[in-house]
């Protein structure tokens, strides 16, 4: 079978703490797809929260501080899954079925690394929101980029302010990176990143570990 047709609608995820370079890795991804002569055109690109018209108004309410009222945690919670269901039944899936390759910054197992790990709501709980609004549907590919807290947070402050959630304290990052381990670990269609090596090294492991996963395609 063409290298084309065995990505044809596979959906690449990439996840990671704030600064791990998900942004730099996905143009990596790009560059390798290209490699293997996946067109352009046959790439879609997704972003959580948000990627529909809906989905990024959500965005921009779990972003903010509003004066006067504070996000509860399952608020926030049911907020990602709301914008998650829109994305995937309005773009994902619509992309997957015309034979795209989808290549999403975050997906769910940031609810699970931040609302569980980082917020304490129990993971168990997260899972049943996530088979209630999403059924089995998951990443066909992880790609976890892993950063010690203190890096990424210094990398994302050297782009200006930070936003609710990047200003909570270092042990929350401690325990959402903790999840992300765990949840890698545990899926075999998962790899972790040293996204602390330079960018020459992170893209070179990238394409390692994506010509692995395509050679079991
Ligand atoms: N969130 C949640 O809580 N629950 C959920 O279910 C979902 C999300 C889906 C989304 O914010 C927020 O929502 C996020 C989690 C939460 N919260 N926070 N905080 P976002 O999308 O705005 O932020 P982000 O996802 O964390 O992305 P980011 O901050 O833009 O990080 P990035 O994409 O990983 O980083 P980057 O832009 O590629 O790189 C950051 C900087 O580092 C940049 O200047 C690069 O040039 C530099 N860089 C990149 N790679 C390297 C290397 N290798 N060495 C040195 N410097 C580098």
């Amino acid at each position: 079978m063409a290298v084309t047709d065995k990505l044809a609608g596979k959906f690449i995820v990439i996840e990671g703490l704030e600064g791990a370079g998900k942004s730099t890795a996905i143009s990596y991804i790009a560059k390798w797809l290209a490699k293997n002569n996946m067109p352009s055109e046959q790439i879609t690109y997704t972003r959580e929260p948000g990627g529909t018209e809906l989905a990024e108004r959500i965005r921009d309410i779990v972003k903010m501080d509003v004066v006067g009222e504070t996000l509860k945690d399952k608020a926030e919670l049911l907020l990602m899954y709301a914008a998650r269901v829109q994305l995937v039944e309005h773009v994902i899936k619509p992309a997957q079925n015309n034979q795209h390759v989808v290549i999403g910054d975050r997906h769910n197992w940031s609810s699970l690394a931040y609302q569980g790990g980082g917020r304490g709501i129990d993971l168990q709980l997260i899972e049943d929101i996530k088979q209630v609004s999403l059924g089995d549907f998951k990443a066909d590919f992880t790609l976890y980029l892993d950063i010690d807290p203190e890096l990424g947070l210094s990398r994302a402050r050297g782009r200006g302010e930070l936003d609710r959630i990047e200003r909570l304290a270092i042990d929350f990052f401690e325990r959402t990176r903790q999840v992300f381990l765990s949840l890698t670990k545990a899926e075999k269609n998962a790899v972790t990143i040293d996204a602390s090596e330079t960018p020459e090294l992170v893209e070179k492991a990238i394409f390692k570990q994506l010509d692995n996963w395509l050679a079991r395609l």
